[in-house]
């Protein structure tokens, strides 16, 4: 398991040019299909959890659990608000357990098999687990001559395009240097907004699903 510390931000075509301006190198460009599952209540997005199919891997997103002891500054406050950090689980008996825990603790302890075989989807509807987004993306991504810095543009095939600067953390790892990368990244790309960008999710949400839109808006999710 590891933590994905990121940053969203607004792309145009300068950012091409500012990208190797400073020494960034284009990795290369592929397209995926994202399918987001949820209980027809919302229950794990309410909690911040995202469940996601790429490219038939599954992937769980889930709030981390702050330490308080990572940013000893006011200007560093401020840099890593403009950050998301979330634990990404790849393991998927680990994802279903985890979400079982959540769908028991609404409906009780419903019968679900623990292991299933990742070809096998029946545990989607075992755990009342709808798709409630679905939509491609075509990504291409850079490397910087900062370690561990990954830097995609990404264009949604529902009109969005956003950018996002990324460190994966081991978990343990150090999360405040990643937040460090990120803020040197930003400054090498010349960003100096300090508003949050709108990730994929914000819009697609907003624009086809109002009412779970409203319903994250209002928990403070989004
Ligand atoms: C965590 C989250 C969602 C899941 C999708 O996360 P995101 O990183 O935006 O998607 P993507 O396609 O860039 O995934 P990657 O390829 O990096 O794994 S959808 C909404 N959230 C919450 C969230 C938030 N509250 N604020 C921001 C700025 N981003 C995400």
């Amino acid at each position: 398991m590891s933590v994905e510390v990121e940053r969203k931000f607004v792309f145009n075509a300068d950012t091409l040019k500012r990208l190797e301006e400073i020494g960034a190198v284009c990795v290369g460009q592929r397209q995926f299909r994202d399918q987001y599952f949820d209980t027809p209540k919302f229950d794990l997005t309410l909690r911040d959890m995202w469940l996601r199919k790429r490219k038939d891997c599954w992937e769980l997103k889930c709030p981390t659990t702050a330490t308080g002891t990572e940013e000893s500054s006011e200007e560093q406050s401020k840099a890593a608000a403009l950050c998301s950090r979330y634990k990404e689980i790849t393991d998927l008996p680990e994802i279903q357990r985890r979400v079982k825990e959540v769908i028991k603790d609404i409906c009780g302890d419903r019968e679900t098999e623990a292991r299933l075989p990742q070809e096998d989807e029946s545990w989607l509807s075992e755990m009342n687990l709808v798709c409630f987004a679905d939509f491609t993306t075509v990504r291409k991504s850079f490397t910087l001559e900062e370690k561990g810095v990954q830097i995609d543009l990404d264009q949604a095939d529902f009109g969005y395009h956003v950018g996002e600067m990324e460190v994966l953390v081991p978990e343990g790892g150090d999360v405040q240097s990643a937040l460090e990368k990120i803020k040197r990244t930003a400054g090498k790309l010349g960003l100096t907004g300090d508003q949050r960008v709108d990730g994929k999710m914000h819009v697609y949400l907003e624009r086809n699903h109002p009412e779970h839109y409203a319903k994250l808006l209002s928990a403070h999710v989004l």
